[in-house]
Parts: C-alpha cells; structure tokens; sequence
C-alpha cells in the first residue's frame, strides 16, 4: 500500500487528491495548519485521512511529519490561494507558497529515509501573467501578483532541487479549477453560491469586479486525477493541465444564470455597467471597482498537448457540465449535507 501526504488537505484539491488516492487504496495522510474556526468541512466524510497539524511556514513540523510518515508521495496542495488577497499580504504569500515548498525539498535532500520520496508543487498558471496566450510548458512567465511571484520561485526551486540533487520534484502547472467545493471568495463559487441565494430570495444581485478577465477553467476531480499521475510517471518533469478553453467571467455569470433560466442582457459601460434579468428588468449583477487588482491577468488559456502525448490525460468535464454542477449544489434545495457544513 502506498502512502501519501497531503499539505493543504482542508482545501479544495486537498479534499479531492484525498479522496481520489482513498479509492486508489493509498494511505491518506494530511497536513492542517491551526485555525481558531474549524475548517475541516470539505474532508468530513473522509474518515480514513489521518491529520496531522503543521504548517508551511514551519520548517520543522514539516521535517518532523516526513521523517514520521515516511510517504511515498507528498502532494503539496497548501497555500495562500486568494490572487487579491496576495497584494495585501505579499510578504506572508511569498513565505508560504514560494518558501513552504522550499522547506519541504530541501528536508527530502537531507532526511535519511531510505525512500526515494515523490514530491509534486502545485505551481500555478496565474505564474504565466501577462504572456501572450496559449500558454505552455515552453511559455516564458510574466507573474503579475504577488501569489504569482511567490508560486515561480517554488517552480523554479523544484527544478533546482531535481536537477542539483536529483530529487523526483515535478511541477503540476495547473489552469483555474473548480467544483462544489471552490472557496466562495473565487469568482466561480462567488457566482453560484449568490445565484442560489438569488433564487431563495435571499440577496437581491451579486456585486463583482472585472467581468471581461478571461479564464481556462476545469473541474478539479480531472486536475486532481492529472496531479496523481504526474507523480506516476517514470520520470520527473513539469506538466500544464488545462482545457484549451477560455471564458470571460462574463460568460460564466451568462451560463451560470441560464441554469436557472433566467437571461441576462448587460447595460452601460465600464464600472456602471449592470446585468439584468430580461424578463423582469432586475438588476442582479453590478460592479464595484475595489474587486478589481491592481494589476490583472487578462487571458490565460492552456496548451496541455505534453500531458496528453505523456501522461495520456486529457480533462473529461466540460466548461457547462461544471457550472451546471456548481450552480445545482448551490441552489438552496439540492445541497448536500457536506456543502451545508461548509
Ligand atoms: O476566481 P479568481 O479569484 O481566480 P484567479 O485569480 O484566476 O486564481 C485562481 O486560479 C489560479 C490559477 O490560474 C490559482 F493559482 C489561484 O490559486 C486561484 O485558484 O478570479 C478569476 C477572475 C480574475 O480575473 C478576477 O479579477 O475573476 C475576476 N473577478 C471578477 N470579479 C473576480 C471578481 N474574482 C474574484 N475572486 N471575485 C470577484 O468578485
């Protein structure tokens, strides 16, 4: 039986990954830093995942847990996830996601445990920025924020730490990805969780940012599948996982409302701009500009041709299967005794 460890297994693709490896027969350990507030919601019905509490900016909770566990695989899903966030917190997003997985490599290159320990960082696309799209592997990266900047220096020290000390490290570069699960403050889950409350007569509209930022989003559970098997390859490397698609988030509210049949149409411009219900004239989306960043990501769209050829994986949900699936978990009725813990 293999074993695995999970950093950030109370985050959305900690929970998935957990889930995933369970039912491939792994023993699942997960690492969770102290919160004041419960935050295990997502991994409640995972009974068999052992936890264990550390954090990434502790160097040596996390030696201690690898010498402990001794897995064979470690999955390196924690971080500060949140773009925007990062511009108000940069030097704490650059000592979590850029020096945490430096801490965890560089205990593999010095713990003595007669393992030859797999190690997979979640890099991300927001490290492309502002290069031209389609990105990648061979794309060079502009980061634009500091999440991006902070996520390029642990890409760039799990290539130093495979080829100076030949550890098995790869990169997942992994596009925007989504589920029932997303955290509510990512534009997705924003959307269908008001949409749901829309319906309840809850909220009257949802207030958002930039609507023309285009995104290549996918469904977790195929990003998850695709960071297991990046780690089953025979050799370390670094892989994009994407779909190939873009979408504005103006097209993600469209779709995301046509679920509950209702049809927007957009009026004005700019900050003024609003979305309306075309039967009832409601306003149900507006803009406030502090929900836009001080420096944004226009387009990011992946090339995932080398995961393909390679790894043979491709994503299997579509782009309105998922937001059919987030908008119908949202809706107050249909949700699920796990979401209504969340
Ligand atoms: O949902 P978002 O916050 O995701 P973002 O910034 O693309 O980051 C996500 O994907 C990355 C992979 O590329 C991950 F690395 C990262 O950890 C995270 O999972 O925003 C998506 C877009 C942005 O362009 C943002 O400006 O939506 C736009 N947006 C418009 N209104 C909004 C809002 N984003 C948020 N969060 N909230 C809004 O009200």
């Amino acid at each position: 039986m293999k074993t695995a460890l999970i950093t950030g297994v109370t985050g959305q693709d900690g929970a998935v990954l957990a889930e995933l490896l369970l039912e491939k027969g792994y023993s699942v350990h997960g690492l969770r830093s102290y919160s004041a507030v419960p935050d295990t919601a997502r991994i409640e019905h995972l009974d068999d995942v052992v936890l264990h509490y550390g954090d990434m900016s502790d160097g040596g909770s996390l030696t201690r847990l690898i010498e402990t566990i001794k897995p064979d695989e470690i999955y390196n899903m924690a971080g500060m996830s949140h773009v925007h966030v990062s511009f108000d917190m940069p030097e704490l997003t650059a000592d979590v996601n850029g020096l945490g997985p430096l801490r965890i490599l560089d205990a593999l290159r010095v713990l003595d445990t007669d393992k030859d320990i797999k190690f997979y960082q979640a890099s991300s696309s927001e490290m492309f920025g502002r290069s031209p799209a389609p990105q990648s592997e061979e794309t060079s990266f502009q980061p634009c924020s500091p999440y991006g900047t902070a996520k390029l220096h642990a890409y760039w020290s799990v290539r130093n730490y495979r080829d100076a000390h030949g550890l098995f490290a790869s990169n997942g570069i992994l596009f925007n990805h989504e589920s029932a699960m997303r955290g509510e403050e990512f534009v997705t889950r924003k959307i269908t969780k008001a949409i749901g409350e829309i319906e309840a007569g809850q909220r009257d509209k949802i207030t958002l940012g930039n609507l023309d930022a285009r995104r290549d989003w996918g469904h977790a559970k195929d990003y998850m599948a695709g960071a297991h098997a990046i780690l089953q390859h025979d050799k370390a490397d670094d892989f994009v996982l994407a779909s190939g698609q873009s979408y504005s988030v103006r097209d993600f509210v469209e779709r995301a409302f046509a679920v509950i049949d209702i049809q927007i149409e957009w009026q004005g411009e700019g900050v003024d701009e609003v979305g309306v219900n075309v039967k009832t004239g409601q306003t149900l989306i507006d803009i406030d500009p502090a929900l836009f960043r001080p420096k944004e990501v226009h387009e990011l769209i992946g090339d995932a041709s080398k995961a393909k050829e390679i790894l043979n994986w491709s994503p299997k949900i579509s782009f309105d299967k998922l937001v059919e699936e987030m908008v119908q978990a949202d809706r107050i009725e249909g949700k699920s005794p796990m979401m209504r813990a969340a």
